[in-house]
């Protein structure tokens, strides 16, 4: 009988119903009533949700690790030590309503691919380790993808550390709690030599499903940048002051978000420009508003129009102030991404290899994968999710298509660690 290479018969022992098993206890932990989670960033739910995987883990015999960015690593040893590992993974952390699937779906994906490569009687040559990277999301601390960035040399931890949450809580703070809850994980240093990256991820956008294709074979992820805008006026009676004497924050603040969102708009759909937080004080019905604090999350493939339309943020804020002061701060900028050609070339071939249906595409969210992409080969793997809907607690997505996801994340790992029958 030919002997089943081994890709394959990593791919073959995948388990659907224990991925979907998996995917479903997790998103117990921060479980909101509508049926997605709230599991925020170095959160206790956050916490709880990194035990569980230790514990699942350490059940498969992997051993656990983290570092002191609260990155968390899970490792099958290879049969060459020594080599620099094949990293896979996402993130457990969510936005405040957020869905099952995101960041979790990476991880457990690849626990699975490392139980099958188990189960099929396979030792990978270079180990093979599964990361939940710290604070992707970037809704409690700002930036996103911290635990990634400070991995990358993208950020260093100081700066982490001292980044506080709206309750005027630091990131240092939540982490030594965080880092409490898993008392017995062996310290890693942050940042350590890979031989590759690939993260499996569903899409959070309609084109897969629409086309009808199980896998994305990612080719890279959209250029990102945060902005935070404070706008100070002055408060004053709203029944006493005229309006020739008001410094009206609200006001000021409505006219730039209504300028900038002018000024960005494309007749191509591609610009993604975002004021997702708008937070008005003193918030007193009869108080003419001091202080506006707003965000701006601006996204494009090219880096060019980039550098374009962002040089217009700050003369367009000045421009709508009035009588009130505006400060623009950037908090996040990160490149367009391009992914390894041999690691890309590697996911297309597992697809194949497996009769999966894919299509080539470029992320419109960010991943920490875009900053692995700064100190190794790296790749991503898209799924489908329900009319492309994500970071609402509506997401969802097809059992079948999340394990085939992990079959063509095993046979990638396969082919990226190399592998031998286990004695
Ligand atoms: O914002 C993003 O693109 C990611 O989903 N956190
Ligand atoms: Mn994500
Ligand atoms: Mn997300």
């Amino acid at each position: 009988m030919e002997e089943t290479e081994p890709k394959i018969a990593a791919a073959g022992a995948v388990d659907e119903g224990r991925l979907w098993g998996r995917l479903m206890a997790l998103g117990q932990i921060g479980a909101t009533p509508k049926g997605g989670v709230n599991r925020q960033a170095l959160s206790k739910e956050d916490a709880e949700a990194r035990r569980r995987m230790v514990a699942w883990a350490q059940d498969l015999g992997l051993a656990a690790s983290g570092d002191d960015a609260g990155n968390l690593f899970l490792r099958l040893e290879g049969t060459d030590p020594a080599a620099a590992p094949v990293l896979t993974g996402s993130h457990l952390d969510s936005q405040p309503t957020g869905g099952k699937f995101d960041g979790a779906y990476g991880v457990l994906a690849g626990l699975e691919a490392l139980e099958a490569i188990q189960a099929a009687g396979l030792r990978p040559q270079r180990s093979i380790e599964v990361v939940a990277w710290t604070n992707e999301e970037g809704s409690r601390f700002q930036p996103g993808a911290m635990g990634s960035a400070v991995f990358a040399g993208q950020m260093n931890l100081a700066e982490q550390l001292a980044v506080t949450d709206s309750d005027g809580i630091t990131a240092g703070e939540a982490l030594r709690d965080f880092l409490a809850a898993t008392p017995d994980l062996s310290r890693r240093p942050i940042g350590f030599p890979l031989a590759a990256y690939v993260e499996a991820h569903i899409e959070q956008g309609p084109r897969l499903e629409a086309t009808g294709r199980p896998i994305g074979v990612v080719g890279g992820i959209q250029g990102l940048r945060w902005f935070a805008v404070e706008v100070l006026g002055e408060a004053a009676h709203a029944g006493t002051t005229p309006v020739s004497m008001r410094k009206d924050a609200l006001m000021a603040a409505a006219a730039m978000v209504t300028a900038l969102n002018e000024a960005m708009a494309d007749a191509a759909d591609t610009v993604r420009f975002t004021v997702g937080r708008f937070e008005v004080s003193p918030g007193s019905p009869n108080t003419v508003p001091a202080r506006v604090f707003f965000t701006i999350d601006f996204r494009h493939p090219d880096a060019a129009v980039i550098e374009r339309l962002t040089s217009r943020i700050e003369p367009i804020c000045a421009d709508h102030a009035g009588g009130c002061a505006v400060k623009v701060t950037r908090t996040s900028d990160v490149r367009p991404t391009r992914f390894d050609p041999a690691v890309i070339d590697t996911v297309r071939r597992s697809a194949d290899a497996l009769d999966l249906p894919a299509m080539e595409m470029i992320s419109g969210a960010g991943h920490d994968a875009m900053h692995l992409a700064e100190v190794c080969p790296a790749g991503m793997i898209f799924v489908p999710c329900e009319g492309g809907v994500s970071h609402n607690e509506a997401e969802n997505a097809r059992p079948r298509d999340l394990a085939d996801g992990a079959r063509v994340l095993a046979a990638t790992l396969i082919d990226l660690a190399g592998a031998d029958l286990a004695g």
